[in-house]
């Protein structure tokens, strides 16, 4: 087949982008042509998307995709478990929530411990999470919206309905709402049933690699895009194009997805539902041909990017760069957190929140912001090792090799700490893993790349990959892993 250029429309929590990725004669080869940013609007309903000022950035992009030659298809993936609800007329009732909003705390654990955290596991392989969309749902049971509304569009589907009038449900994406069955890879029936929502709400499912449906007439006139360039539905929850786009070449590597969160796992063939699957944490999530994405969230770069908000905030110096300098000079290991504290999810001044973890764990806080930043990222690789290493035991794995992408596989001194406290070699990049993931998806399916090993070989022949060598034995990270196990007053994966 001919080259080809593909649109990959790509939404983080912070920023949207909309990016041409060039697929054909061995090459791979990827412009940003807009970037966008994504402001959460706190209103008295609660912490929400503004969608429509999304959609105007995709629609803006997709112009700045046009005006660069032909477009073959347009694919979407944007973060995942957040939902819009339509109407009977298909209209959108209300902004959707963003999954950090509070409405869901507490209520989450009561409905997980009403249905049975072990019956819920077993259903949907779902690590819990507290805005898992099944608990959004529960906690919406009874209002206005949920009443009216016909059908339930998790974000990437709903900007696909927008674009093109069609309506599905992704699989990738549905993966993660708490309401697929992880065997049947069908909606839970059982799991609608026990948390009181009406199955009817719950759109056919699609897979990656097929035809959503082509720019309505009136998206054509908006972007100047030529007549019949389809949607293909790709691996629309971001974290599943990004793990498609690993360049591994063996069962024994591991991944970290890093951006706002770190997904760190193994990409398996089958899923793992055992009681101790579920207590350490891990989820089950699809990839791209039927694979497992077996993984656990672990809070990530939000906490340097909420210090760095803070900072800001108070007029103090934010630039990245040399605060990493200054974090790399300050002294390793000195503070600790475990990351996935709830405290950390939404506080308003990252900064308190992470010295107040640091006293209850009975340690001196940092107060440098680079020694701030230090204690994060120190953390941070510390979660990483005990992710990875449970996630091993769990799945019956070696672990020889950590691939990491995103925007965290720029962090020179997070790859370099992670290799020291894993003891693994680390393959940093490509950081645009999840545009790269999108736009092979909609290469392959017009027939310029082949199954998931072919993609792989690709990213990995096409981008430039950075290495990191573990620097001495990892016997200093063992001694702070059991210095923060034994301060803190939860119980943590080992
Ligand atoms: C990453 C991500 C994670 C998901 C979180 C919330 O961008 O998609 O995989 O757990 O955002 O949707």
């Amino acid at each position: 087949a001919e080259p080809a250029a593909f649109a990959a429309v790509d939404l983080g929590a912070t920023s949207g982008r909309v990016i041409v990725g060039r697929v054909g004669r061995g090459g791979l080869d990827l412009t940003e042509v807009h970037r966008f940013p994504n402001t959460p609007l706190r209103l008295p309903t609660g912490l929400h998307w503004n969608l429509p000022a999304l959609y105007q950035g995709v629609l803006d992009g997709l112009g700045e995709a046009a005006r660069t030659g032909r477009i073959a298809s347009v694919g979407i993936d944007t973060w995942a478990v957040d939902y819009g609800l339509l109407d009977a007329d298909g209209a959108l009732l209300g902004l959707p929530h963003h999954y950090r909003d509070e409405r869901t705390r507490g209520l989450a654990e009561g409905v997980r411990d009403q249905v049975g955290a072990r019956r819920m596991y077993e259903a949907t392989g779902l690590q819990h999470l507290p805005f898992n969309t099944v608990f959004q749902l529960a906690a919406a049971r009874g209002s206005a919206q949920l009443r009216t509304a016909r059908t339930m569009l998790l974000i990437p589907d709903l900007l696909t309905y927008w674009l093109t009038g069609s309506v599905g449900a992704e699989i990738t994406n549905a993966s993660t709402t708490g309401l697929l069955d992880a065997a049947t890879g069908t909606w839970s029936r059982e799991m609608a049933a026990a948390t009181g929502l009406d199955p009817g709400l719950l759109p056919p499912l699609t897979g990656p690699g097929t035809p959503a449906g082509a720019l309505l007439p009136y998206v054509r006139a908006a972007t100047g895009a030529a007549a019949g360039t389809p949607v293909v539905t790709v691996a629309s929850h971001d974290t599943a194009s990004a793990v498609a786009a690993v360049p591994a070449t063996a069962a024994s590597a591991a991944y970290i997805s890093c951006g706002t969160w770190s997904l760190a796992g193994l990409e398996l063939d089958a899923p793992v539902l055992s009681e101790e699957s579920r207590a350490a944490g891990f989820t089950n999530e699809r990839g791209i041909d039927g694979t497992v994405r077996y993984l656990r969230n672990i809070m990530g770069m939000w906490l340097v990017e909420e210090c760095r908000r803070t900072w800001a905030a108070q007029g103090r110096p934010v630039t990245l760069a040399p605060l990493l300098t200054a974090a790399a000079r300050a002294e390793p290991l000195a503070a600790l957190i475990d990351p996935d504290a709830p405290d950390f999810l939404a506080p308003d001044d990252m900064p308190a929140a992470i010295a107040a973890r640091c006293v209850h764990t009975g340690r001196r806080p940092p107060t440098e912001p680079g020694a701030v930043i230090r204690c994060v990222l120190d953390s941070l690789a510390l979660a990483h090792r005990r992710v990875l290493r449970r996630a091993a035991e769990l799945a019956g794995r070696d672990i020889t090799r950590v691939h990491i992408v995103g925007g965290g596989s720029r962090n020179a001194l997070l790859c370099q700490l992670t290799a020291d406290a894993t003891g693994l070699p680390v393959v940093a990049g490509p950081a645009e893993a999840t545009a790269i993931g999108n736009v092979l998806v909609q290469a392959r399916a017009r027939g310029l790349v082949g199954g998931l090993p072919e993609m792989r070989q690709l990213v990995a022949a096409t981008q430039q990959l950075r290495h990191y060598r573990p620097r001495g034995d990892s016997r200093g990270w063992t001694a702070a892993q059991h210095r923060l196990t034994a301060g803190t007053e939860h119980p943590l994966v080992q």
